[in-house]
């Protein structure tokens, strides 16, 4: 069938909006109609051409919500006409990791999904009979999409496609590192470092689980006012202490008898390595935790003494949140339907697929929390 799409055609070059073919499910697959997709940053650094194992030319998109409008042989678990979010991790609660309940990194599907084809190791999508590859295992920049069973996640259908889209990346990922990965208590001390599309997220979970002191940390002062619209209780710009960050930070968490300060929790939402070793020196001693949810570029190193980890901080990472799609992203989607979290003011653009390209300039100039196309 012919569908639109937004193909990345090579590194450094401008998404193109264009007719392309996609061929029906088969086997374990269902095809998706995309009714939104949100733009978010990995799409870029693919683009971009800096992602070593980026393949063009390619239909990116990682962060859609849609319609099942058919299945192909063998499919059990949804069925035309199901309300389903994509899952660039997967859940197919049969592999290794999926049965250790120890992680989220199903492993069913890795190495294909890598190489930008199904699990059959082909594409489903071509343009003039030219293969075009699969990414992320979602493809969401199209109008419809073929993904294999195991990665959608059936939702209710009463939520609005426009902003349960950002629930299959960057809500997920925010609420999930604070739910799942370091399973913050009531009560807690947490600092966030970088409030953007993710950070926001993370500031939102640390007050739905009552977090006392919720610091964010952000070099550019337009956070402030969208930390603390989330919950965040104090703002830090290291630009402007006039100081080291870490020691700030570690004397902001004083209190009472205890003088040594620092968090029980720390986020890095940046990317940055710097930042993430800020983010673990300015953990409490003995307890504290720091989870890196940015992603970094190709080959960069973290660095600390190992005296941080000696006496008693942690440092972990998270992807997607640590959620299991296909069983933690509905339960989101009902958080959001029952008020308990918050999507709509993140959402700060909407555009139709051919403006997409300008989407991706307004999430570089930092003017967008989250641009999200509507098909
Ligand atoms: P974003 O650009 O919207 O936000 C980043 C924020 O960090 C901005 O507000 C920026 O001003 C701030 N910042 C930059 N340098 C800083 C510094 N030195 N100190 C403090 N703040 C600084 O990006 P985002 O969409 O929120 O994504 C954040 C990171 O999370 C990215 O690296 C992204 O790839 C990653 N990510 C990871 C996962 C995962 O599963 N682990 C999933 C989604 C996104
Ligand atoms: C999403 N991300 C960043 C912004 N939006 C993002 C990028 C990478 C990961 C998670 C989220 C990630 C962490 C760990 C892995 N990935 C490896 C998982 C594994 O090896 O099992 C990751 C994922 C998918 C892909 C590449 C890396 C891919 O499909 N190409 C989950
Ligand atoms: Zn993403």
């Amino acid at each position: 069938m012919d569908v639109r799409a937004a193909v990345a055609v090579g590194a450094g070059k401008p998404l193109e909006v264009t007719t392309v073919q996609l061929e029906g499910p088969k086997a374990g697959e269902v095809l998706v109609e995309i009714k939104a997709t949100g733009i978010c940053h990995t799409d870029w650094f693919t683009l971009s051409g800096e992602d070593p194992e980026g393949l063009f030319p390619a239909i990116l998109g990682h962060e859609g919500a849609g319609v099942i409008v058919e299945v192909g042989p063998g499919v059990t678990s949804v069925k035309p006409g199901d309300h389903v979010i994509p899952l660039y991790t997967p859940e197919c609660r049969q592999c290794p990791s999926c049965l250790s309940r120890k992680t989220n990194l199903c492993t069913s599907i890795r190495a294909t999904q890598g190489q930008g084809v199904m699990p059959d190791g082909t594409s489903r999508f071509s343009i003039g009979g030219k293969k075009i590859h699969h990414y992320m295992g979602t493809s969401t920049f199209a109008n419809y999409t073929v993904l294999p069973e195991i990665a959608v996640a059936k939702v209710r259908e009463d939520a609005p496609f426009d902003k349960i889209c950002y629930i299959g990346c960057g809500v997920t990922t925010g609420v999930g590192a604070v739910i799942n990965t370091a399973k913050v208590e009531p009560g807690a001390k947490a600092i966030v470092f970088g409030l953007g599309g993710i950070g926001l997220n993370v500031i939102q979970a640390l007050r739905l689980v009552g977090a006392d002191m919720i610091i964010g940390v952000d070099i550019n002062n337009d956070k402030k006012a969208w930390g603390e619209r989330f919950g965040m209780t104090h703002f830090v710009n290291p630009t402007e202490i006039g100081g080291d960050l870490v020691p700030y930070l570690v004397n902001m968490t004083k209190k009472g008898a205890d003088q040594i300060g620092g968090a029980d929790y720390t986020f890095d939402c940046t990317g940055n390595t710097k930042v993430m070793r800020q983010a673990l020196e300015a953990c409490h001693r003995g307890w504290g935790e720091s989870i890196i949810i940015g992603v970094a570029g190709a080959g960069q190193e973290i660095s600390t003494r190992p005296f941080q980890l000696v006496t008693g901080r942690t440092w972990k990472g998270t992807a997607f949140g640590g959620a299991r799609g296909r069983t933690d992203v509905p339960k989101i989607v009902d958080w959001y339907m029952e008020g308990k979290i918050e999507i709509d003011p993140m959402i700060t653009h909407t555009m139709p697929l051919e403006d997409i390209n300008k989407g991706f300039d307004l999430m570089h100039h930092g003017e967008s929390v989250r641009g999200v196309v509507v098909f």
